[in-house]
């Protein structure tokens, strides 16, 4: 017999719109897998001798996007490793290209819940990255250079993405700028 499909849900929004914050308060409270795309390519770029690793850590820089083959690769190992079944699929996909090589690739195997999308405007998330970033983040583009152009993809390639599946109704938006306890109380619902 066919193995039963995963369940997905994607989880989109700007840089530092909270969506790793959420997740894990999702993973707590409702046992989903998180998989945060942009975690996951950061692992594979500390990999020694990593074949991607600079190519990843190029995008990373400058705020553009991996391509598709790549990161859906690690995510697809990542979730047949983890043996589960309900995953929080965290920063993907962000753009046309990831769209269609995630549908090639993975579409039959998935069953996509919802897309719940951290609505947060460029000042909230810049000053969320910039904080991070002088409390000692290390990552490479929590910086006002690699911020600009991480929200410049955000608003050309993401947010078409964003309103594709809005057009099938599958967008639950959250508002992003409240505290992580509020936003939670409304995410809650979401999965109860
Ligand atoms: N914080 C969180 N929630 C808060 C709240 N409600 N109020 C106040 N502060 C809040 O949070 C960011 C910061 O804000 C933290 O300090 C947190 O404490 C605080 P976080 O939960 O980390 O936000 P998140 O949305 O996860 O921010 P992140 O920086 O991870 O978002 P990005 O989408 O920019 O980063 P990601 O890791 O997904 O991608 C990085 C890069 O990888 C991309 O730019 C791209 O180059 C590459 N990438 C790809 O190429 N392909 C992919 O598919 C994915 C990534
Ligand atoms: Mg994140």
């Amino acid at each position: 017999a066919m193995a039963s499909k995963f369940n997905v849900v994607f989880v989109l929004g700007g840089p530092g719109a909270g969506k790793g914050t959420q997740c894990a308060k999702i993973v707590e409270k409702f046992g989903y897998v998180h998989l945060s795309a942009g975690d996951l390519l950061r692992e594979e770029r500390a990999k020694p001798g990593s074949e991607y690793g600079e190519l990843i850590e190029n995008h990373i820089k400058n705020g553009t996007i991996v391509p598709v083959e790549i990161t859906c690769s690690l995510l697809e190992r990542a979730m047949k490793e983890s043996s589960k079944n309900e995953f929080l699929i965290d920063g993907f996909p962000r753009n046309q290209n990831n769209l269609e090589g995630w549908n090639k690739q993975m579409g039959e195997k998935v069953n996509l819940k919802f897309v719940l999308f951290f609505n947060c405007p460029l000042e909230v998330c810049t000053q969320r990255c910039l904080d991070r970033g002088a409390a000692g983040s290390g990552r490479s583009d929590d910086n006002m250079e690699s911020l600009k152009k991480r929200f410049d993809t955000y608003m050309n390639a993401t947010m078409p993405i964003i309103e594709h599946y809005e057009a099938q109704k599958l967008v639950r938006t959250m508002d992003a700028t409240k505290g992580p306890d509020d936003i939670f109380a409304e995410v809650e619902n979401l999965f109860s």
